[in-house]
């Protein structure tokens, strides 16, 4: 079949030292690591609505990206063509998954019957593809935020036929993820939320939201789908506060409504950005309560309060990201998705690759400094040392449920003078910094 990009090569593996715009200097899909290579160590995921639907649109801007598929006019054959793109492009780059929402990969008809119709088509695309290809399904989702139907929400409208037809569209989702392997399904709330209090019923949009979920969670559970269920957690954008405003949001959401065991959750550092958190304060919230599935890797401008997905070159925010996410276990069977697009200005196709290049570049280089500071306990020493007191005696013995406050009263009222210890964050900055 005749190559869509012919101006991006396979990308190889060159080497720190390379000045080459299309190679990898840190990424080594190849190279051996606990007895793995590292393209299954890190689970790399390409995000079908950037990279291949996107058009480098921004709300003052016409699109300017130069795609293969400019001037083509029917929608269905662009459709194709950006699947067949999709698979060209993961190969090439040695990105062993993708993403995407129902919407991305095929455009809608008049009715949900026609749409779905559409659907399929290109679906079997996708899976004729896989035949050949080495290219899998991460995870997929349904896009329940374009359509003007879900101006006042999805599964959280006050308009219960909007409920219906989310329900229809998530279910015909979950039924197309399975039909690809998918390993996952993402469930990211856009506009589950509210613009005004004056307007929200919020204790009934937020029941009516887990009622949705219970029914994803059977229906899922009737056609045998097996994929992690995944929340994805966003403050506000596009409504002004959304419910799964955060990993403590959504925990405790999950847990008033009973469906933790079913869910685990999909963190995006941009969100966190808009979430006031840093990354590294989402990744081990989930993974201390158990539920870190996987990870949208973005970065957002710092200057800006807005999710700029941009790709993620910070290498203090991967290394501490790749950090927490190894002392998770890694994230089994979820992966590093880039939901990030290119700059407006980067208009090339050669910038599609040069960007995934410098994220997985950076995520490659995080990984290895975290490796090799939880290999040296160069956190975990410090770590044990400030906590010692909790080993023994009087802390021993309060975590053994000894104590209560008169016995901790009869401890401290005549206590001499509490010698303090320094926190040493400075140090710890430093040592981080000597790792990366
Ligand atoms: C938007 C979200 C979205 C989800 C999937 O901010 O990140 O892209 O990942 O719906
Ligand atoms: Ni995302
Ligand atoms: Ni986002």
């Amino acid at each position: 079949m005749k190559e869509l990009f012919p101006m991006i090569p396979k990308i190889d593996y060159e080497g720190p030292d390379s000045d080459k715009e299309l190679a990898f200097k840190r990424y080594d899909p190849e190279a051996a690591v606990d007895g793995k290579t590292e393209r299954e160590c890190l689970r790399f995921s390409m995000a079908f609505w950037h990279t291949m639907t996107g058009e480098g649109k921004d709300p003052f801007g016409d699109p300017s990206a130069v795609r293969p598929w400019d001037g083509v006019d029917d929608p269905m054959e662009a459709a194709r063509m950006r699947m067949r793109g999709l698979f060209e492009l993961t190969e090439k780059l040695s990105i062993p998954y993708f993403c995407f929402h129902d919407r991305d990969i095929a455009p809608q008809g008049e009715t949900l019957r026609e749409t779905n119709r559409k659907l399929d088509e290109i679906v079997a695309l996708a899976k004729e593809l896989m035949k050949t290809s080495p290219t899998r399904l991460l995870w997929g989702t349904a896009n329940m935020f374009s359509d003007p139907r879900f101006m006042h929400g999805a599964a959280t409208s006050p308009d219960p036929n909007v409920f219906a037809y989310a329900a229809a569209q998530v279910k015909k989702a979950i039924e197309v993820t399975k039909e690809l392997g998918g390993q996952n399904y993402v469930f990211w709330g856009g506009r589950e939320g509210y613009e005004t209090l004056l307007n929200t019923d919020t204790k009934r949009e937020q029941d009516n939201l887990a009622r949705f979920f219970r029914m994803a969670v059977d229906y899922a559970k009737e056609i045998g789908f097996a994929g992690q269920f995944l929340l994805e957690p966003k403050p506000k954008e596009p409504t002004k506060h959304q419910y799964d405003f955060d990993a403590a949001a959504c925990y405790g959401f999950l847990s008033e409504y009973e469906l933790l065991p079913y869910f685990k959750l999909n963190i995006e550092t941009n969100h966190a950005t808009l979430a006031g958190h840093t990354m590294q304060h989402e990744l081990r919230f989930a993974r201390e309560r158990g539920i870190l599935g996987s990870v949208d890797a973005n970065q957002g401008d710092e200057l800006l309060g807005w999710d700029t997905d941009q790709f993620p070159t910070n290498l203090y925010v991967s290394t501490l990201m790749m950090y927490e996410i190894l002392k998770n276990g890694g994230l089994h069977s979820g992966g590093l998705n880039f939901d990030a697009k290119v700059r407006r200005g980067s208009f090339r196709p050669e910038d599609i690759a040069a960007a995934h290049i410098a994220g997985m570049d950076s995520m490659a280089r995080g990984y290895r400094a975290a490796s090799r500071m939880i290999a040296d306990g160069a956190l975990d020493a410090p770590l044990a040392e400030r906590y010692a007191g909790w080993r023994s005696g009087i802390g021993a013995s309060i975590e053994a449920g000894e104590q209560d406050f008169e016995s901790l009263e009869a401890i401290a009222l005549d206590m001499e003078r509490i010698a303090l210890s320094s926190g040493r964050q400075e140090f710890l900055e430093s040592v981080v910094n000597r790792y990366i």
